[in-house]
């Protein structure tokens, strides 16, 4: 059995998830549903990169110790990717005790065979702020964030020696041209980082305590982003007395990725894995970013709701629907209320629920809800089938590709030509006679055998619709393609999704 193993990020547990990190999260979930049903033995990895300032700063505001401060974060995204529905196969913690190990042996091993070696950081630094910056991230001079003056300081620290890997890098880029997407991503990173030479990067810590200690001079803590990226091997257990895992995953198939971290994880990541002689990622992919009216959906601005409060209102496919499907894979697209509502009427309510209540309603008023094929086929018929028929090959190809919504949008072009069928053959005058009764079932049948094939091909994106679906039409035949000899015994209808009065909604929800 082929494997495919998928990563999102490790997000900062710095405050509870908005619906940014649930849009890496739902591609995930999704590309991974797909994969099994396809039937790739699958694991599907998420987790919290639990370390660095930023969590200790945090969790003394609060008064607590960084370990509760980010246990708690931790309990609420565990219970978001509940409501969600994400079928993650591992959730990694960096403060977990076989990552920190794991870890220190990496970083142990790096210095030991020269690639990390200690030197002196000299820099910018605002005390108050714990924080280092370059010139260039300076505002008028002083600390970006709380506007005071920095000063320069030295002090020892570790460093990996990127500078060494460059040539290696660049040729790997040249001979694995997917390695990286979108394309445009890649020119960026090998125009504007690469190929203007790597500095080595500072892979230490003194100015803070809570990260891993350096095992063998533990004033350090390991700098946050070398703890995080090698959580894609140490949970696999690289490092440990068990890496049946490694060995049977690695490399990973597809790092998910937002477009602002590509760089850490196709120059420092790539970096770390030839310098621990083991292989790369098949694929990292940056996607671009959800905003609202333009700004990114960020934790520092605190432009967000709780995610949790559209899964209330809208149900969770809808939520889960609108990312996969309005913001096209690679580019920014624009998060609303409105838009969630528009997509959820549109094409959940008006098209899809629609065609299931008819189909169901009509199969329960003339045939009882029993509905066989009597093969009474007319041209129209041919042009249906065929769509359904070409669902499972077209669908694939938009995945392997990443072009989620393009899948989608190929879904529901079937549900709209069958509810376009239902009005061209107009089963409501066939059943007004007698002689077309058999006709009039073909017709029902098709119509029940595209819902069929229709909720298979969306189970990877709105699986408990596509499972309530399946059972309303009370069918469980798995072949995802037209059957002549199905039968059907359908039950109640029941509405999928609720059409929602925008302007009524939105006058009286404060989202
Ligand atoms: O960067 N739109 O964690 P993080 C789309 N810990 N995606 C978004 C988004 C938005 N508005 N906001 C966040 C980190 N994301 C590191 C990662 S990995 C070894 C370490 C998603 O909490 C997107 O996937 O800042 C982005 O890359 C990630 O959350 C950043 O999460």
């Amino acid at each position: 059995m082929d494997k495919y193993y998928i990563t999102t990020p490790i997000y900062y547990p710095s405050a509870n998830f908005h619906i940014g990190h649930c849009y890496t999260t739902i591609v995930a979930d999704a590309i991974a549903r797909y994969k099994r049903s396809k039937g790739y033995d699958v694991y599907f990895q998420t987790g919290t990169d639990e370390h660095g300032l930023k969590i200790e700063t945090k969790a003394k505001e609060a008064g607590v110790s960084p370990k509760e401060y980010v246990d708690e974060v931790v309990e609420n995204a565990k219970d978001l990717w509940k409501a969600l529905d994400i079928s993650y196969d591992y959730f990694i913690r960096t403060t977990g005790e076989n990552h920190v190990k794991a870890v220190q042996k990496i970083f142990t091993k790096l210095y030991e065979q020269g690639d990390i070696y200690k030197g002196t950081y000299k820099g910018l630094y605002c005390v108050p702020c714990e924080s280092f910056w370059t010139k260039t991230q300076l505002v008028d001079g002083k600390c970006p964030d709380c506007g005071r003056e920095v000063k320069e300081v030295e002090e020892e620290a570790y460093f990996l020696k990127l500078s060494k890997y460059q040539d290696r890098l660049v040729k790997y880029l040249d001979e694995h041209p997917d390695f990286i997407e979108p394309e445009s991503r890649k020119n960026e990173m090998i125009n504007n980082f690469i190929k203007p030479g790597l500095e080595d990067l500072c892979v230490s810590r003194t100015s803070f305590k809570w990260g891993i200690p350096v095992p063998f001079d533990d004033k350090h803590v390991v700098y946050v982003w070398l703890d995080a990226l090698t959580n894609y091997i140490t949970s696999l257990g690289y490092m440990s007395d068990d890496d049946s895992k490694l060995k049977k995953y690695w490399p990973a198939d597809l790092h998910l990725v937002g477009k602002e971290i590509i760089r850490f994880h196709t120059i420092v990541w790539p970096i770390i894995l030839m310098a621990l002689d083991l292989p790369l990622p098949k694929k990292v992919y940056g996607h671009g970013w959800l905003v609202i009216n333009g700004s990114k959906i960020s934790k520092s601005l605190g432009n967000y709701r709780d995610p949790r409060e559209y899964i209330e209102y809208f149900g969770v496919d809808a939520v889960r629907y609108f990312v996969l499907r309005e913001v096209p894979f690679g580019s920014d697209g624009n998060f609303s209320v409105e838009a969630l509502i528009d997509r959820t009427n549109a094409d959940l309510a008006n098209t899809l629920g629609n065609l299931v209540q008819r189909t169901i309603s009509m199969a329960n008023k003339y045939f009882d809800g029993v509905v066989t094929n009597k093969e009474v086929y007319e041209d129209i018929d041919a042009s249906l089938i065929e769509k359904i028929n070409n669902l499972d090959e077209e669908i694939s190809k938009d995945i392997d590709g990443l072009e989620i919504s393009n899948a989608l949008n190929k879904i529901f072009e079937v549900l709209r030509a069958s509810n376009k069928y239902i009005d061209e053959t107009t089963p409501w005058v066939l059943a007004k006679d007698e002689s077309s009764k058999d006709r009039l079932e073909t017709v029902l049948y098709n119509l029940l055998e595209s819902i069929r094939v229709c909720a298979i091909n969306l189970s990877f994106a709105i699986p408990f619709t596509s499972k309530e679906i399946l059972r309303q039409i009370n069918n469980e035949k798995q072949e995802n393609h037209y059957l002549k000899d199905n039968k059907y015994e359908v039950g109640i209808p029941k509405v999928l999704f609720q059409r929602i009065d925008k302007e009524k909604f939105l006058k009286e929800h404060d989202l």
